[in-house]
């Protein structure tokens, strides 16, 4: 088969892995990975590029390696991956994805022991060989063991963040079409989840063959998986998979419901709908006689065009998508309950940015543009402190100095547009503020954050998290839970603690609405909120792009069953400055 984009990226990764444990220089180790994330974000097909001849035009990819891929795209394989996977087993790759294993571990297990496999080191580590083994101990073989838990735990799904914007994309290119009448994103994007399995999109038409061709012929796809009258599917080169499913107008509300699931609601609301005499599939509700028998006369179908109908048939009002997951959505709409969620037109404001200062892209003056220009009414900016050395943290000075120059920017920025001074202030390991309180009483706004040993043992890193919740300078807890989704687990915190001292305190927890975090995610947030904890949702935004992400942390917050006012970015300015000024 055809290599795709995807694969080619995965093999350049895999080179670059094994130069690694190889021992390689660094350079060479990198010039692979870099190569492999430009074809990865690559928006188009390498054949396509590779046929012009443009191939040495791509970023990090020079003449050496665009006749590698050149080499992929005709053959199939990469000689040099075949010779170095005679020397390096390409299964340690996997082992060096262990966290807390790098490729130096890699290298000595193998060396050591002839480990070559996850599977083979977690058997040494429960028989107690690594233990002995240099710079290793107890202690690092049972977070090998942990590490490798937690990579079981991984799911290879995408994340939101991609997969929104390419099904939006499609969607909207399939919408241009004069035979599409209605169109929806569905399943688990629909509904907010962090990660996406496959996408699933709905259109309604009574022509379905244009639209089918259309999707079928989209420019920049890997793979066409199935082309039918009525259900498509597509390979994207990222590897994500998009089913496309056309209907008729008059089925839209069963149709738009069953493919939005979760399958969990779906099962709910067929037991509702068994119980109201009818049975329900994707396509309508059909009757049911006295016996239970299916009525097969389809002239007696009800069809719903609007989800609305659908649930109006079981006497329910309209559930939003991000509460079907079968966790208490069916008992609030029938008590009349349901949450009125917050919508993003609710966010007034962003208080967690970065600039120049530290390691944002764009200074404290485009950042308040680009907030403006996005209709926010006042901004946070929220540079780095000293302890992140990585991303240029301020000193104290230095903060003074930016302060003067925020106060700059806000004056010239007029009274309908507030720009406060912030500062998002680590945590160290050792549990300690990275500034003093007078530093602290100076600002407008202090959000504290850990970045650092996120690793610690619960009651350590809890105890940590707290000394910030309790000091009374601090107003917000930044991304509390430190996960990169796929990528990075959360720290170990007590969160029923964590979430008691923050209602004790008054400090509010952010949901990070950057889909590599999402960080409250929705359970916590719904607990959070459950409880009485405020929450702040904000982009941390490094560029004016990224202040585009907030919708995700929207979706995250409706996931999470939260309503506009625990959210103190909702907030008009006034109530905001009263807020944080009865504060430290
Ligand atoms: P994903 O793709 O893993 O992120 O999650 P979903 O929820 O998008 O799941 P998917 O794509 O398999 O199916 C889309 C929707 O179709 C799902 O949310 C509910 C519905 N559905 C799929 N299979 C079944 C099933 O076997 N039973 C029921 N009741 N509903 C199903
Ligand atoms: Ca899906
Ligand atoms: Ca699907
Ligand atoms: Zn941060």
């Amino acid at each position: 088969m055809a290599l795709t984009n995807r694969d080619i990226a995965d093999i350049f990764e895999r080179v670059s892995d094994m130069l690694e444990i190889r021992g390689d220089i660094i350079h060479r180790v990198l010039s692979y990975r870099r190569a492999s994330e430009t074809i990865r974000d690559l928006p188009r097909d390498l054949r396509a590029i590779a046929a012009e001849g443009t191939l040495t035009e791509l970023p990090n990819i020079g003449k050496t390696l665009a006749e590698k891929i050149e080499e992929m795209l005709n053959t199939g394989e990469l000689e040099f991956y075949n010779r170095l996977a005679q020397e390096i087993p390409p299964s340690l790759v996997d082992i060096m994805h262990i966290n807390g294993v790098g490729p130096k571990k890699a290298k000595l297990f193998w060396d050591e022991l002839d480990i070559t496999t996850v599977e083979a080191l977690k058997t040494a580590a429960e028989e107690g060989k690594l233990r002995d083994l240099p710079r290793m101990g107890a202690k690092s073989e049972q977070k090998i063991l942990d590490g490798i838990e937690a990579l079981s735990r991984r799911t290879g799904r995408t994340s939101i963040g991609v997969a929104l914007p390419a099904a939006q994309s499609i969607l909207d290119q399939l919408m241009a079409l004069p035979q599409a009448i209605e169109g929806a994103i569905a399943g688990s994007i629909r509904r907010g989840r962090p990660t996406i399995g496959d996408v699933d999109l709905l259109v309604a038409s009574d022509d379905a063959a244009p639209i089918m061709d259309v999707f079928v012929n989209l420019p920049n796809i890997a793979r066409v998986l199935g082309h039918g009258p009525t259900k498509s599917s597509i390979e994207l080169l990222n590897g994500l998979q998009v089913d496309l499913r056309v209907l008729e107008k008059a089925r839209w509300g069963t149709a738009l419901n069953y493919f939005t699931g979760s399958q969990a609601h779906n099962i709910q609301m067929r037991e509702l709908m068994l119980a109201k005499g009818y049975s329900l599939n994707e396509h309508a509700l059909r009757p049911l006689d006295a016996d239970g028998n299916m009525i097969e006369d389809e002239s007696q179908y009800v069809l719903c065009a609007t989800e609305e109908a659908v649930y109006a048939a079981v006497d329910l009002p309209y559930i939003p998508p991000e509460l079907r997951e079968d966790s208490g959505e069916f008992e609030a709409a029938r008590a009349g309950k349901l949450p009125n969620l917050i919508v993003l037109d609710d966010l007034r404001a962003d208080l967690h940015m970065h600039t120049t200062w530290s390691d944002g892209k764009l200074s404290v003056r485009e950042m308040a543009e680009a907030a403006r220009s996005r209709g926010r009414q006042y901004i946070v900016i929220t540079d780095h402190s000293h302890y992140s050395t990585i991303a240029n943290g301020l000193t104290v000075e230095r903060l003074m100095e930016q302060h003067a120059e925020v106060q700059q920017v806000a004056a010239e920025m007029g009274p309908d547009f507030r720009v406060f001074h912030g500062i998002e202030m680590d945590i160290r390991s050792d549990g300690t503020l990275d500034y003093p309180d007078e530093v602290l009483a100076q600002l407008d706004f202090v959000i504290a954050s850990l970045h650092f040993s996120l690793t610690q043992e619960r009651s350590v890193i809890t105890r940590r998290l707290l000394n910030a919740i309790e000091n009374p300078h601090v107003d917000l807890i930044g991304h509390p839970r430190g996960q990169l989704i796929e990528q990075r687990e959360p720290a170990d915190l007590d969160m029923d603690v964590v979430f008691e001292a923050a209602l004790k305190h008054g400090t509010a927890l952010e949901i990070n609405a950057n889909p590599m975090r999402l960080d409250l995610e929705a359970q916590y947030a719904r607990h959070a909120v459950d409880m009485g904890v405020l929450l702040s949702i904000n982009t941390d935004a490094h560029s004016a792009e990224q202040m585009d992400l907030l919708h995700f942390g929207v979706l995250t917050a409706r996931r999470g069953w939260v309503e506009a006012d625990s959210v103190i970015n909702t907030w008009p300015v006034e109530r905001f400055v009263e807020w944080v000024s009865s504060r430290g």
